[in-house]
């Protein structure tokens, strides 16, 4: 069994690398950094963008965790290039290859401006980005969901909360996938069949987002927030859920530091 993490230098990548070794998998680690491989690890410098460079990392795997590209809000041409136009590159490659499973890094962002209701935001809420950094995620989702219908490509989309060591601020009590459950999301999602698009979040006490979907492909989440609750709160003060960055989904991505004239 060998995966191809793309990505595999950024935030999460970092992150999952321990904690997706396997006996008898190999992780193929891609990035346009350079990264040295470990025991069960190869390690690939490439730019997702690069078709050929894409087609050879391809060679003999069986899985793809796609989490490459741009983190954060980034210009429209930069957004364009690398989250959409890159996402293309590495769902053809697959394709081309023949890989069977791909798990898509999406992100809460893709549904930014779903505002906080009564009950649990459910899965597939429609899209409602909330920068061009969203509306990439959207394109991911829908170039899966293609990859998916036209070519039987297995494809799984997380729109991840905030995947950290621990949570930064009262915001991320709620939308906090801690590093393990980031880990148990992964293992569920290589191994889903179908298309499905999951809210990446642990099993935090203040979480508004649905598990339920996360839950049908065998996601179960170990880790709550509520433990670094007191200390954040402490510092920052409690949270007034009526207004950003809890009143929406995307919190402080919604807000006017993102207008793309600031
Ligand atoms: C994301 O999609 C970002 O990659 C990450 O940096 C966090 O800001 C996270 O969302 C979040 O919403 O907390």
């Amino acid at each position: 069994m060998r995966v191809l993490m793309t990505g595999a230098a950024g935030g999460v990548g970092t992150l999952l690398r321990p904690r997706l070794a396997r006996k008898g998998r190999v992780l193929r680690l891609l990035d346009v950094v350079p990264l040295e491989a470990g025991p069960g690890e190869e390690a690939v410098t490439a730019d997702i963008t690069d078709p050929e460079a894409m087609d050879a990392a391809m060679d003999g795997v069986d899985a793809v965790l796609h989490l490459g590209g741009h983190s954060v809000e980034q210009p429209w041409a930069d957004i364009l290039q690398v989250n959409i136009h890159g996402t293309y590159v590495v769902l053809e490659a697959a394709r081309r290859a023949g890989v069977r499973h791909v798990v898509l890094a999406s992100s809460n962002h893709a549904v930014g401006f779903f505002p906080r209701g009564a009950g649990e935001a459910p899965d597939y809420v429609f899209p409602r980005p909330d920068t061009f950094y969203g509306v990439s995620k959207v394109t991911k989702e829908a170039l899966g969901s293609l990859y998916h219908d036209r070519y039987g490509l297995q494809v799984t989309c997380l729109r991840i909360g905030s995947c950290f060591e621990r949570p930064r601020d009262v915001r991320m009590l709620s939308t906090w996938l801690s590093p393990d459950d980031c880990a148990r999301l992964a293992e569920a999602s290589l191994a889903a069949d179908g298309f499905h698009v999951v809210w990446g979040v642990s099993a935090n006490t203040r979480r508004w987002w649905s598990l339920e979907e996360g839950r049908a492909i065998g996601f179960e989440p170990g880790d709550d927030s509520e433990v670094f609750a007191a200390e954040l709160i402490a510092e920052h003060g409690e949270p007034d859920l009526g207004e950003l960055p809890h009143a929406l989904v995307g919190g402080a991505f919604c807000g006017p530091r993102y207008d793309v004239e600031n």
